[in-house]
């Protein structure tokens, strides 16, 4: 077994299972929410504690992940021509405050950059992750804002003297919304960003065969990445989920153009999150994240619709990964 699976077994479920589930938790409330629907299905939120995102850095370094190493190199190859669309005295506001390789590759090309306002939802993150930048960037004025990017925004007021707002939206974040949350995420930024721009990467759609590997890496890491769920669940809200009796399951939904990720009950059990038990079929899963993947014309009619104009798209010479220049309404 993997030693990434070894998370929350046995004695660390027996040590939380003393704990009260907190049911005014949002985890909690939308996990036991999840278990009492068919089909079961939980927003992939929940996978990003400290341990997911230690897990889904490791993804990022993975052979078989390409959409990192590919995007980043989409950005370095073109950076004097993405900063050139910036223009000089730019304000970057990133959403979801990344490991911040991607953006300091845009910051070295970009003519006086003025500000960065990364927006991320866990402010512990954020603070580290600003004040790292700060440090590089001793003349650009970082201001980290802890929110929820997802619901309606409010930024600070440009600075004087500013050039234009520019969103920065990598990773293929977008894929892991519904298409109604992706839409709705791109009205509310096209709203956020009036007058500016949004530079936002999106993977595409290809050879089934690469997506699976991709989601399904011979190191384990991706499956460990999934059942930590399970284990935040018993460290967090005292659930008594046997990982071992859950098996991770990646694959491609070909006409609906996504990656699906499950977590497969190995036999008939039962579960218990919060006092309340819940039964589990053998065969009977636990769907956890979707990634949609997109063509440049399916990307680009999304943002037609979210209210952007469509400006240029780089790729790679494999056509793995997209990055697109957006206009923002004015
Ligand atoms: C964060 N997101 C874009 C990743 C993806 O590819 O959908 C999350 C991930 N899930 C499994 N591997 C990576």
């Amino acid at each position: 077994m993997s030693k990434f699976i070894e998370v929350g077994t046995s004695d660390a479920v027996d040590a939380q299972s003393r704990l009260e589930a907190p049911m005014d938790n949002a985890f909690a409330q939308d996990l036991c929410a999840a278990l009492s629907t068919r089909p079961r299905a939980i927003s992939p939120k929940y996978f990003y504690d400290e341990a997911g995102s230690l897990l889904f850095d490791r993804i990022c370094d993975l052979p078989e992940y390409y959409p990192t190493r590919t995007e980043l190199g989409i950005l370095e190859r073109n950076a004097q021509d993405i900063a050139a669309h910036m223009g000089p005295r730019a304000e970057i506001v990133e959403f979801g405050a990344g490991a911040l390789r991607k953006v300091r590759i845009l910051l070295d090309a970009m003519d006086r950059p003025a500000r960065y306002l990364p927006i991320d939802i866990s402010g512990e993150h954020l603070s580290r992750a600003a004040s790292a930048l700060q440090q590089d960037y001793p003349g650009l004025d970082v201001q980290p804002v802890v929110a929820d990017y997802t619901q309606r925004l409010l930024l600070p007021a440009p600075l004087p003297g500013a050039g234009q707002r520019v969103g920065f939206f990598p990773g293929s974040t977008i894929g892991n919304f519904t298409p109604d949350e992706a839409l709705h995420f791109l009205q509310v930024t096209a709203q956020v960003l009036r007058g500016g721009a949004l530079l936002i990467g999106a993977d595409l759609v290809k050879d089934p065969a690469v997506l699976h590997a991709a989601y399904n890496d011979s190191q384990g890491v991706t499956a460990a990445f999934n059942l930590n769920l399970l284990a935040r669940a018993n460290r967090e809200l005292g659930a008594r989920f046997v990982l071992e009796q859950f098996a991770h399951s990646a694959f491609y939904n070909a006409p609906r153009q996504r990656i699906e990720m499950h977590l497969v009950s190995k036999r008939r059990q039962m579960v218990s999150v919060g006092g309340q038990c819940f039964e589990f079929e053998e065969g009977e899963t636990l769907h956890t994240e979707n990634s949609h993947k997109f063509t440049i014309d399916s990307l680009r009619s999304l943002a037609v619709r979210a209210g952007f104009r469509p400006g240029p798209v780089w790729t790679d010479p494999d056509n793995l990964f997209s990055v697109h220049w957006l206009h923002a309404p004015l």
